[in-house]
């Protein structure tokens, strides 16, 4: 196998060998490239005939690429069933030639292997594509689970496809596409950003305990606002509460899902420690998207899956969305026999989010105010993944040690790092501002334009600096729409991606000043003079 897509690969460099660090097994990886190349096949078949992409094509295409993201789907069986989906929307995109005596030959599948060993730097470019289309194509799901779709979206995920199967392409053609991703994905995230919060209101701020009461619960982790609507809809009036975990954790915030008395806090850390933490728990865990690890034998009969997400022996929760399984499971195992009180990974027993834009943007004037009076020296986003690398302690140190006087804004899972610190307030505004979940990004552009707007400059310009995390795809879209939007002199960390050749790279220095961190002294000291 060669897998190099996530910031866990093996030495940096890729997975090979007989299983990734993530544990996607070889074969599974195999699946994978050809669920890729049968993507990139069907894609071909609309060169130069668009018309014939339709929705039926697209809603497989977006869940195909959502599958093969880092810690969705480790199931053989469901992949193939993608394979098998892609191939015959194929067929009924082009039937002549599967009819046809002498095929062409357009489009066939891609071989997967061609990407992995060409040039470094052509290799480079379209992984960036790849791994971006990847995210794209999560928060594209997401948006379209509620029902809202965008064309402009849609179709580039053909565009990009074919540009990952030209042998022919260079850099010239390559590098207007890999900015192009971050280009869509903004008006994705829009997209996204538009059906939460049309559905389920504007999120506002949430004091979320970590205390887990007596009694049957269910935890429910990733991303998916609908899933969670639809068990809390399930288990109302029967005794089962409900606990988010992960990037679960923002829901608390949105009206429409606050309502319900049984959705009762937190429980947990980040993604990376799930397999210590769901160890003894005496309830079942429902994955609706990434990070799933794993199961430990433990407590593997306890692990549901829905969606995209997939482990081989978990049982899966169809489009039907019926949690009778979960909720089942739940009654059986009882939960706590007395309420247990647990803590952040720095001893805080409770966590603030809903701070998204409209929250934000209602105090811009205070905000402003603030920063032309002194108050507020300067804005940290310290946002993005988390994951187990040890060097991720930066980002803990980082926070603790921001001023008094300067803000904390932070999204997706990365926060578990900090997020249970308590940073004191400046002027009635706490120090450590939550936007959500990483698919909330949006949010966080939207609240920097607006205080762009408010002081008359650019987002460069304004006393702003991203520190960011990444682990998996989703993370490279959101860089590539900052690098759309010219934002410059972000710094990332822990590692730099294993995709991102030499010259790319220089190319990223040259013009976007992108840089690896270095130490939390250093480089506060470097952005705060
Ligand atoms: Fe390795 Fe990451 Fe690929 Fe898993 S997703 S095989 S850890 S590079
Ligand atoms: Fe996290 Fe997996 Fe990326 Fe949504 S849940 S940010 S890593």
């Amino acid at each position: 196998m060669f897998c190099y897509q996530c910031e866990q690969t093996a030495g940096c460099k890729g997975c090979t060998g007989k299983m990734g660090v993530c544990g996607k097994k070889e074969d599974t990886a195999a699946l994978q490239d050809k669920l890729t190349g049968a993507l990139i096949g069907l894609a071909r078949a609309t060169d130069g005939n668009e018309h014939l992409i339709n929705p039926s094509a697209t809603s497989v295409v977006i869940a195909s690429l959502f599958a093969t993201l880092t810690n969705v789907n480790f199931d053989n069986e469901h992949l193939h069933k993608l394979f098998l989906q892609v191939e015959l929307e194929k067929q009924k995109m082009v039937p002549d030639c599967f009819a046809c005596s002498a095929p062409c030959g357009k489009s066939n599948a891609y071989d997967m292997n061609k990407l992995w060993n060409a040039e470094e730097d052509i290799r480079s470019l379209k992984s960036l594509i790849l791994f971006g289309i990847r995210g794209l194509a999560a928060y594209a799901y997401h948006a379209a689970v509620l029902g809202y779709h965008d064309e402009t979206v849609d179709r580039f995920f053909y565009k990009a496809l074919i540009a990952i199967g030209m042998d022919d392409f260079g850099k010239d053609e390559l590098l207007p596409i890999v900015l192009e991703v971050g280009e869509v994905n903004l008006k994705c995230m829009e997209l996204l950003d538009r059906a939460n919060t049309e559905s389920y209101g504007h999120p506002a701020p949430a004091e979320v305990t970590m205390t887990v009461e007596k009694g049957p619960f269910i935890v429910i982790t990733g991303h998916d606002l609908y899933d969670l609507k639809c068990l809390l809809e399930q288990t109302q009036g029967k005794g089962i509460n409900i606990y988010t975990h992960g990037e679960m954790l923002p829901a608390h915030a949105y009206p429409e899902l606050k309502k319900f008395p049984h959705l009762k806090g937190n429980f947990g850390t980040a993604w990376q420690n799930q397999q210590k933490e769901f160890a003894g728990l005496p309830a079942p865990i429902l994955f609706t998207t990434n990070c799933l690890m794993p199961p430990k034998d433990s407590y593997a009969d306890q692990v549901f899956t829905t969606e995209v997400v997939a482990y081989p022996g978990m049982v899966h929760i169809g489009d039907d969305k019926d949690f009778t399984p979960v909720i089942e499971k739940a009654l059986e195992l009882g939960g706590y026999a007395e309420t247990q009180h647990f803590h952040g990974i720095n001893g805080g027993d409770k966590l603030l989010t809903g701070f998204a834009r409209n929250t934000v943007l209602s105090v811009a004037d205070q905000v402003v105010q603030a920063v032309k009076s002194g108050a507020i020296r300067h804005f940290f986003l310290v946002g993005g993944c988390d994951g187990a690398r040890p060097g991720r302690n930066y980002f803990t140190d980082f926070v603790k040690r921001t001023p008094h006087d300067t803000v904390v804004l932070t999204l997706a899972c990365g926060k578990y790092r900090f997020n249970d610190l308590d940073l004191g307030t400046i002027g009635g505004l706490p120090r450590l501002m939550d936007i959500g979940q990483c698919n909330d990004a949006y949010s966080a552009i939207a609240i920097a334009v607006a205080l762009a707007d408010a002081f008359g400059c650019g987002v460069n310009e304004l006393p702003l600096s991203m520190i960011l995390s990444w682990y998996e795809q989703k993370a490279v879209c959101i860089l590539l729409t900052l690098l759309h939007l010219g934002i410059k002199n972000i710094r990332l960390g822990p590692t730099l991606p294993a995709f991102i050749s030499p010259n790319v790279l220089n190319l990223l220095v040259e013009q976007y000043h992108i840089a690896p961190i270095t130490t939390p002294e250093e480089d506060l000291k470097a952005i705060l003079g």
